[in-house]
């Protein structure tokens, strides 16, 4: 996966050239956006380059443990006096960092580094290579060209990166390469335990709670092709958890054998419904979604309806077994 050379020199001497340099990533912020963002942070202080993480949301408690993070700026008021370069990295529009497009526009460059195969490359200099399975692995690429050191910090944030983006090395994107660096990064001085700790084996009390309450409410339809899995809103209330904590929820419908499609219902208010559907081969969940005004993939798709859970439940399952023609 040899990158294109040239392109990441230019970046290497736009970055060491800057006199100050904001690091954005994607809101709803994850391992390989915010892993890849205090990496290079980490990686262009080493050079003596001003750089600061500009967040637009408060960082989750389960990064907590990342090198650097209690310097990531999400407040306003806080930004550096100056900056010419912007660093976008793990999405392809600023609307998606969830910051001021005029605050990241005013800089002299936005270089974008990303790995999403809908990323046209139209945002600055864009690094946009779909074969990483991270952003993580661009950084670190970026630091070999460049020969920048990879201490420990910088190894434990772009580990985090990978690990997290291919499912800790379970994910179709698991490839060769994906290994060949995280051995790399491991031998570099990642504290891999702790990245398992805590963003793989951590669960919340509340996540517990919910994750009692919603098994307990697990279905099935069409002789077991349908595993469904509800979350009521006084469930949601009760346990205290947050709205992003529910998603993974549906990977325990998933996961029963002889499921082709799973569903999860939860219910964020008492009349706002969010569906979120995955399916195994060719049963396409993607046109049950877009019936009801949602939208995704053909194995990964979701919707939101303004109707109570139960009413909710019985459209979408009607929808479902259309699919899989069965009644
Ligand atoms: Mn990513």
């Amino acid at each position: 996966m040899a990158p294109s050379s040239p392109l990441l020199d230019t970046i290497i001497a736009r970055l060491c050239a800057a006199q100050g340099v904001l690091l954005v990533g994607h809101v709803a912020t994850d391992g390989d956006s915010l892993g890849s963002c205090l990496g290079l942070w980490h990686l262009l202080r080493g050079q003596g380059v001003p750089a600061y993480v500009v967040a637009a949301e408060k960082i989750p408690a389960r990064f907590s443990f990342l090198p650097g993070v209690h310097s990531v700026i999400t407040e306003a008021t806080d930004y550096p006096p100056y900056w010419d370069v912007v660093v976008v990295m793990d999405c392809g529009d600023l609307r998606r960092t969830g910051l001021s497009e005029t605050l990241l526009r005013c800089a002299v460059e936005v270089i974008n580094i990303d790995h999403h195969q809908s990323n046209q490359g139209m945002l600055g200099t864009a690094w946009v290579d779909p074969r990483f399975a991270a952003v993580g692995q661009q950084v670190l690429a970026l630091a070999e060209q460049a020969g920048w050191e990879v201490t420990p910090a910088v190894a434990t944030c772009l580990y985090t990166a990978l690990a997290t983006d291919s499912g800790f090395f379970r994910h179709s994107n698991t490839s060769g390469a994906v290994l060949r660096d995280a051995a790399t990064l491991l031998e570099a001085g990642a504290d891999m335990r702790s990245i398992v700790e805590n963003c793989l084996e951590r669960k919340t009390l509340s996540e517990l709670c919910l994750l009692r309450e919603a098994l307990s409410l697990l279905t099935q339809e069409c002789d077991g092709r349908v595993t469904v899995l509800e979350i009521p809103f006084t469930v949601f209330a009760r346990c205290g958890v947050e709205e992003a904590e529910m998603e993974g929820m549906i990977e325990y419908a998933r996961a029963v054998p002889g499921t082709q499609i799973a569903v999860l219902l939860r219910a964020v208010q008492t009349d706002i419904t969010k569906v979120s559907l995955r399916s195994r081969g060719s049963n396409d969940v993607s046109v049950v979604a877009m019936s009801f005004g949602g939208g995704g993939h053909l194995n990964a798709a979701g919707c939101t309806l303004h109707l109570p859970l139960s009413d909710v439940r019985a459209a979408v399952l009607a929808a479902v077994k259309q699919v899989l023609s069965c009644d």
